[in-house]
């Protein structure tokens, strides 16, 4: 893999910022979350000037995080996702996507060199989330759709958060505690691993929702404790049953997704290319000298991923196997719907090609606005360009709030 040739790609691109009309926040709002607070208003604000064709006023959806929803509400999502891991799959050749719920993780398997570290990455797990938010539908959940703000857990212990607390109105708890070593992870061929240290869990989840549940697919790249080397099977898509595990990791969440990060990628990034990079720590942009202020800093992506940890939520491959990981990607696709509800008329838009690192398998074309995109065999495919305005109506119609 010839990576580091790619690395200097995009310096000439560096020094096109153009000026928004925004407050300007003090650090100590910043490190707050109020800064955060602030700009998903604006965003919101621009955003509300675009209800287009079926989305209106009147049946517009919100996603919400996930303390601010109702306790009552907060079962029903529970119960709407047990709903969906009850229904059949629709790919009976693949024996390990034991559920319909499970058939969205063999769809992210599938197409994993696609949708990361490219052009496809942000849209495509827009329109994900937007799958899993029509199933549950279906399964009867009417309520908000809940992100986790990952700023409001970086004080203190992940496991007393309301999203990972164990209650019946949490998202299941941590996974039971069994002492182990930190990880080396290599991320991406050639690319120096990352030190990551032992979380608190490692176990299956202990207790509250999904404490009974299965997974089946993979494991195909799980970081391995005490190892550089992730665990593997040799046919990640047979069945293999075993419990959801989950390793909370404090000192990461504080580390790579404190309000901080989150806010400055939102205003110190004017261009895509480079939002992204930081977004997801792209090697390729070390040299830029956009990305100084986000160059060793593993993102916040990557941040809330490996802060749920253990299996499947810390297997690249598989993530999506945690009902958590839809809480986690719900606040992914809320930061970049801030970041372009900004500056809407010069944000509606993609960067990137369609292969992981524009490297595995191989170079591709850049991702076009108006090409199509298939994610599910039973939802329509969707012009990448109708992802851009949430309140388009065809097929979005949601703000955060
Ligand atoms: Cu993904």
């Amino acid at each position: 893999m010839q990576i580091k040739s790619l690395i200097c790609v995009s310096a000439a691109l560096a020094g096109a910022a153009s000026a928004l009309d925004l407050p300007k926040f003090s650090q100590k709002d910043i490190d707050s979350g109020a800064a955060l607070a602030a700009l998903n208003k604006i965003a919101t604000q621009n955003a509300m000037k675009n209800f287009k064709g079926k989305c209106k006023k009147s049946n517009y959806r919100v996603r919400q995080e996930w303390r601010t929803i109702p306790p009552g509400q907060r079962r029903k999502y529970i119960e709407a996702v047990k709903c969906f891991q009850k229904k059949p799959s629709v790919f009976p050749e693949i024996e390990g996507a034991v559920s319909a719920y499970e058939d969205l993780q063999w769809i992210h398997l599938n197409r994993t060199w696609e949708v990361h570290f490219s052009g496809l990455f942000l849209p495509w797990h827009r329109y994900l989330m937007h799958v899993y938010e029509r199933e549950l539908e279906a399964c009867g959940y009417k309520g908000p759709t809940p992100y986790w703000e990952w700023g409001f857990d970086t004080e203190g212990d992940l496991g007393n958060s309301p999203v990972f607390d164990g209650s019946d109105t949490s998202i299941g708890s941590n996974g039971a505690h069994v002492p182990h070593e930190g990880y080396n992870i290599t991320i991406w061929p050639d690319a120096p691993p990352v030190t990551y240290p032992p979380g608190n869990g490692g176990g299956c989840i202990a207790k509250g929702p999904f404490s009974d549940m299965d997974t089946h697919l993979g494991p195909m790249q799980l970081s391995d404790w005490g190892t550089s080397i992730p665990k593997s099977v040799e046919d990640p898509t047979r069945k293999n049953t075993r419990c959801v595990s989950r390793d909370l990791n404090n000192v990461f969440l504080k580390a790579h997704a404190n309000f901080r990060n989150t806010t400055n990628l939102i205003l110190l990034n004017q261009e895509l290319d480079i939002f992204q990079a930081a977004l997801a720590n792209d090697a390729r942009f070390y040299s830029d000298p956009r990305m100084a202020p986000f160059v060793g800093d593993q993102g916040v992506h990557f941040g809330g991923h490996m802060s749920i940890g253990g299996d499947p939520a810390g297997d690249f491959f598989l993530s999506n196997g945690d009902p958590a990981f839809y809480l986690h990607h719900g606040q992914v696709d809320r930061v970049w719907w801030i970041w372009q509800h900004l500056d809407p008329a010069n944000r509606h838009n993609v960067s990137g090609t369609h292969t992981f690192l524009n490297v595995i398998p191989g170079p591709s074309p850049e991702v076009d606005l108006d090409e199509e995109m298939v994610v599910h065999p039973n939802m329509p495919p969707v012009v990448i360009r109708d992802l851009m305005n949430t309140l388009g109506g065809e097929p979005l119609c949601y703000v955060y709030i």
